[in-house]
């Protein structure tokens, strides 16, 4: 048995239901530390907070797993049982966690949290485009779900990244099709960066101007097309720019957990 199944609730606790916080977002973009830094503000505000790994492929992770799914499958066994590269073998994990998802639904409600927070694969298109990762998302057995989406600060140089990574955003809620909080992080390294990205995200003007300013020809039309198409559908709307290092921001993502996930209450014991 994993350790981490050790871990119940108290007796008080088992009538209250589960509501569940999928941490999504690109490869490095802080997914698994927030994680981290979620779970210490539920924990340190007296809620119960469990964690679910759903990455088969990490080594070092910054919190204890309540739930992880390395204990279900095992990527360098699957490498080599199936002769498969890296890629490969996480794609046939993927898959087989699926099928392994009675298992894991049994011990999340062995644990029995008030939240469950879902760390994703680094390989987003991996949890998010095959068919395995919706059905994990719609086999967690969970009163409310929602999805928090990283735009990664160090990746947004330009106005056209920024609406790359924006068409990626949508795509994945899309594909989720859960309410999605758009968050930006690594506030701490990108200065003054982050007033630009604030004013594309809340002005579609400002944002095709610097458009202009960056391109034209094709990759101009290309963008502003996807803008406007994005913009439709309230693209990075609200985009909550966080420091997981700093701490700078995880008040104002708090808050807007809350708004979604408890209708606006705060979290209480
Ligand atoms: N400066 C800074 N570094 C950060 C921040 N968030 C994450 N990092 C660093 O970025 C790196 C990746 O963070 P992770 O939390 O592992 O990111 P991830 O999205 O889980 O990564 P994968 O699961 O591999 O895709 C680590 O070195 C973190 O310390 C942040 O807000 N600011
Ligand atoms: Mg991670």
């Amino acid at each position: 048995m994993p350790e981490s199944s050790l871990k119940y609730k108290p007796t008080k606790w088992i009538m209250t239901i589960l509501k569940t916080i999928f941490i999504t977002g690109t490869a490095g973009s802080g997914k698994s530390l927030l994680t981290s830094k979620l779970y210490d503000y539920y924990t340190q505000n007296s809620a119960f907070a469990a964690v679910l790994n759903l990455d088969p492929g990490v080594e070092n992770l910054p919190y204890t797993c309540d739930v992880d799914v390395r204990d279900y499958v095992d990527i360098v066994s699957v490498m080599k049982k199936y002769d498969l590269g890296p890629n490969g073998a996480l794609v046939m994990a993927n898959d087989l966690i699926a099928s392994k998802i009675d298992d894991i639904r049994s011990e999340v409600e062995r644990v029995n949290p008030d939240y469950l927070l879902v760390d994703t694969p680094g390989q987003i298109e991996l949890f998010a485009y095959r068919s395995s990762g919706r059905f994990i998302v719609e086999n967690i057995t969970s009163e409310e779900k929602t999805s928090i989406f990283l735009f990664d600060g160090s990746l947004i140089t330009t106005p056209i990244n920024f609406v790359s990574l924006a068409l990626l955003a949508t795509s994945i809620k899309l594909r989720l099709n859960l309410p999605t909080i758009n968050v930006i992080t690594k506030t701490d390294v990108i200065g003054e960066k982050l007033q630009d990205i604030l004013k594309w995200s809340s002005n579609i003007r400002a944002l095709e101007n610097s458009i202009a300013q960056e391109a034209d020809g094709e990759t101009y039309t290309l963008t502003t097309n996807i803008l406007r198409g994005l913009n439709l559908s309230g693209f990075a709307q609200g985009l909550i720019p966080i420091s997981n290092v700093t701490g700078e921001g995880l008040v104002n993502l708090e808050g807007a957990l809350s708004r979604i996930l408890n209708l606006g209450e705060e979290v209480e014991d």
